[in-house]
């Protein structure tokens, strides 16, 4: 199949899901092209199947904000009409699957109809998605896609109680690359981050406010007074100054260390020994995700799709979000008991294996079928 994948290209989590969906689908022989406006970050390798197609817009001193949306569509008519793509795969509505439409309705002025995938990640339906500077245009395309596909259970449900969707939504969870995240000896990186043999707690996001890193430091807080421990804070986003700053008002700075944006956060799970995700909403937790396939039980947040990946009292604890206290109290328990801590481990790699590649990709291969069939 000729598949067009249009996605953010930064670290955040729909991006990723899009860059690895789309070279799982060229290992299997299928031609993936990407359709953005920077390389995407988990496009680093080549591969004779992948293609990427870089949106360049025209500057013109008339704009005060550069029409980015009409640039895309053109970008997609032109690789759709000249690549003879199948189908093309959107993630994040906001704009693309606006802009998907748009393309669609000017490729059908000129004969060719190709069918629209939306994926819905999270942000576009709950906190961006139902701001009325996008609402109604987020809920006219998500039911003008051909196919609409949510990363769980629970933003499906979320997507259906807050929007009018006349179409129906197909759950196709996150899914995790375990030839990439699984436990890898690091243990000279360990020794270098924790030199007294400190336990290691660990956090990953694009520091927005939602992600709660307030609450994570909070948590660590209480957690260091009990265990000797060292928290790493990857990523970076708007609220990393707020949180250096929370650092040194609590006297926190010798105990955590801020590592910014990192590629190989694999390497980091390796050394962690648990992942703390306090959200005050997330579609499914990826990063969550990732820390499982590495045994780094999950200490987390019930918000949104959390439950649906970390099982309480098995592969971590939840908490209601905002529980710093509570969720301080589940990470002492487990730290300190050295045989729950291997069982949760074991049971958080467990529990990753049920979102494997393997199994997911082909859920999106019969989804891709089922909908090109409908269009025949
Ligand atoms: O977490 C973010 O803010 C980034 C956002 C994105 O769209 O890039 O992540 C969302 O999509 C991820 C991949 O499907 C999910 O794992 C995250 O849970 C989701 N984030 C939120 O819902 C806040």
């Amino acid at each position: 199949m000729k598949i067009g994948i249009v996605c953010y290209p930064t670290f955040g989590g729909s991006g990723v899901v899009a860059t690895e969906l789309g070279l799982g689908l060229a290992d299997k022989g299928h031609d993936v092209h990407f359709i953005t406006y920077k390389r995407p970050v988990r496009l680093t390798a080549f591969h004779p199947n992948v293609y990427f197609h870089e949106v360049t817009s025209l500057d013109y001193p008339l704009f005060e904000y550069t029409p980015y949306e009409t640039s895309l569509a053109s970008k997609m008519v032109d690789v759709v009409r000249f690549e003879k793509l199948e189908l093309l795969h959107v993630h994040y509505a906001i704009p693309h699957a606006a802009v998907a439409y748009m393309a669609r309705q000017i490729l059908h002025s000129q004969g060719i109809d190709i069918p629209i995938i939306t994926t819905l990640h999270g942000t576009d339906i709950t906190l961006v998605g139902l701001d009325q500077s996008y609402a109604p245009v987020v809920e006219f395309s998500i039911n003008q896609s051909d196919g609409v596909t949510a990363v769980s259970e629970s933003l499906r449900e979320e997507t259906l109680r807050s929007f009018h969707i006349s179409r129906h939504i197909r759950v196709i969870p996150n899914f995790i690359d375990f030839s990439r995240f699984r436990k890898i000896n690091k243990d000279h990186f360990k020794r270098a981050i924790a030199p007294d043999g400190e336990k290691i707690l660990v956090h990953i996001s694009n520091f927005r406010k939602v992600k709660k890193v307030d609450d994570v430091i909070r948590i660590f807080e209480i957690v260091s007074k009990k265990v000797k421990s060292k928290l790493l804070l990857v990523g970076d986003g708007p609220e990393r100054k707020y949180m250096e700053e929370l650092c040194r008002s609590l006297h926190l700075c010798d105990e955590v260390r801020f590592l910014g944006k990192q590629e190989a956060v694999e390497e980091l799970l390796a050394v962690s020994d648990l992942f703390l995700l306090p959200s005050e909403s997330e579609s499914f937790g990826l990063a969550a995700l990732e820390a499982m396939a590495c045994e780094v039980p999950v200490i987390s947040s019930n918000a949104g799709g959390l439950p649906e990946v970390n099982i309480d009292g098995v592969t971590g604890y939840i908490c209601e979000t905002g529980d710093v206290q509570g969720m301080a109290q589940r990470c002492i328990e487990l730290l300190e008991d050295e045989s729950s801590l291997a069982t949760f481990r074991k049971n958080a790699f467990l529990q990753a294996n049920k979102f494997d590649i393997r199994e997911i990709l082909p859920m999106y291969e019969n989804y891709y079928h089922e909908i090109l069939a409908q269009k025949v």
